[in-house]
């Protein structure tokens, strides 16, 4: 639906190349947790679209090996909707480090399908300004006229 409802709010969730293989398991949770599935893609990014997407983190010590991993498969880009969504996700899939999400409680999605600090399996957008930007990003016109609507006050 174009629309979303009030109090309702878009994030951008992403399976990343490590766990792919457990993309079913993944989606069942989102459903679990009790969101909603407004859009999904899967592709495999070039290392310049990893670079543009990750650019906040250019000139960190992580950057190079950020890019090899998300490059190192497909992944699949999910614009996930619900209450509180942005934070909501985050708090689902754990802490960045999956091992540290293994200490923090094992149904984390980071602690089950996660390796290390890099080969966390989740990606999640971390404010609303992040969400529009990552969602345009995997999901702007050239996909269709289905645009996002952010602003529940004013859109619906
Ligand atoms: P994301 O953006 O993917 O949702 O993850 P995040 O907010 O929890 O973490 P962020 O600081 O934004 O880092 C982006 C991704 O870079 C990789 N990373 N590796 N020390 C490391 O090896 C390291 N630190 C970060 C992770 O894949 C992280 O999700
Ligand atoms: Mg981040």
């Amino acid at each position: 639906a174009r629309c979303i409802g009030k109090n309702q709010e878009r994030t951008l969730a992403i399976i990343k190349p490590d766990a792919i293989r457990y993309l079913g398991d993944i989606i069942s949770a989102v459903y679990e947790n009790g969101f909603t599935i407004a859009r999904m893609r899967m592709v495999k990014l070039s290392q310049n679209e990893v670079m543009y997407f990750y650019s906040e983190h250019k000139s960190k010590d992580f950057f190079p090996r950020l890019v090899d991993f998300m490059t190192s498969g497909s992944v699949v880009a999910i614009e996930l909707v619900g209450p509180d969504a942005i934070n909501r996700w985050r708090s689902i899939i754990g802490p960045t480090d999956s091992q540290k999400a293994k200490e923090q409680g094992p149904l984390l999605l980071r602690a089950r399908f996660g390796t290390d600090g890099t080969r966390n399996a989740l990606h999640g957008s971390d404010s609303t300004t992040s969400a529009q930007r990552e969602i345009s990003y995997f999901f702007g016109s050239k996909y269709g006229t289905n645009t996002a609507c952010y602003n529940d006050t004013t859109c619906c």
